[in-house]
């Protein structure tokens, strides 16, 4: 749940990635934590992690500057991707204002992205949220290994697997190399504050 200090003029939300064990959810917050100023980043809190498996989640606290006079704070949080990590996800959710949801490119994925997808949506439910309210962006990450001979899914595969119903932004991404990095923050950030501007603050005038 978005916090909104007046007294600070700050805005506080939480943007959490979501999607499939190894679709690159950590090396997003990872490329957004190394190209962000000191000033602008609080540490990135890994929590329990196995190699690179996130077991609990990971946290990078951002100040993305003003907006409307009000500061804007958002945490990014990642959640473990790997199925038997259900309840930790939805944990993890509570309190969401904004999702990305990265989806894996891998044709031999194509089932772990749809079976993501409706994971996130009944955590939601679970939470009284509904999916097709609460602003959500796609990321369809790792789009280098298009260029190798792994087969791989179209972007017209993707959309028609996970966007036909949700209908909503998505990005290319190559999170390794922070293509379409910046572009995926900057979209699910402008819905995430004017969702929670409305919901909270115009309520409230
Ligand atoms: N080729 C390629 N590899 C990527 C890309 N993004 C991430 N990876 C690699 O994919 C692997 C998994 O990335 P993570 O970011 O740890 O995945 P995750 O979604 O956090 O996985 P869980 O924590 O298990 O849910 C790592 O070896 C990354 O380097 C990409 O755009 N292209
Ligand atoms: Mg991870």
């Amino acid at each position: 749940m978005a916090l909104i200090d007046l007294s600070k003029k700050e805005v506080h939300c939480k943007v959490v990635y979501y999607g499939p064990g190894r679709c690159g959810k950590t090396t997003n917050l990872l490329y957004i934590y190394q190209a962000m100023d000191d000033s602008d980043r609080g540490k990135m809190l890994t929590i329990d992690t196995k190699g690179d498996r996130t077991l609990f989640f990971d946290l990078l606290p951002l100040n993305l500057g003003k907006i409307s006079g009000l500061d804007i704070r958002i945490q990014l949080y990642t959640v473990p991707g790997q199925v038997m990590y259900e309840a930790t996800r939805k944990l993890v959710l509570k309190g969401v204002d904004g999702l990305v949801y990265v989806a894996d490119p891998l044709l031999v994925r194509r089932e772990r992205n749809i079976e993501g997808l409706d994971d996130l949506r009944r955590n939601l439910d679970a939470h009284g949220l509904d999916m097709a309210k609460i602003p959500l962006v796609l990321q369809y990450n790792k789009r280098d290994l298009v260029d190798t001979p792994v087969p791989t899914l179209s972007i017209e595969e993707l959309e028609n697997d996970l966007n036909a119903e949700l209908q909503t932004e998505y990005f290319e991404a190559v999170a390794t190399t922070g293509i379409g990095v910046f572009e995926t923050l900057k979209e699910i950030t402008k819905k995430t504050v004017r969702y929670v501007a409305e919901k909270h603050l115009l309520t409230k005038v």
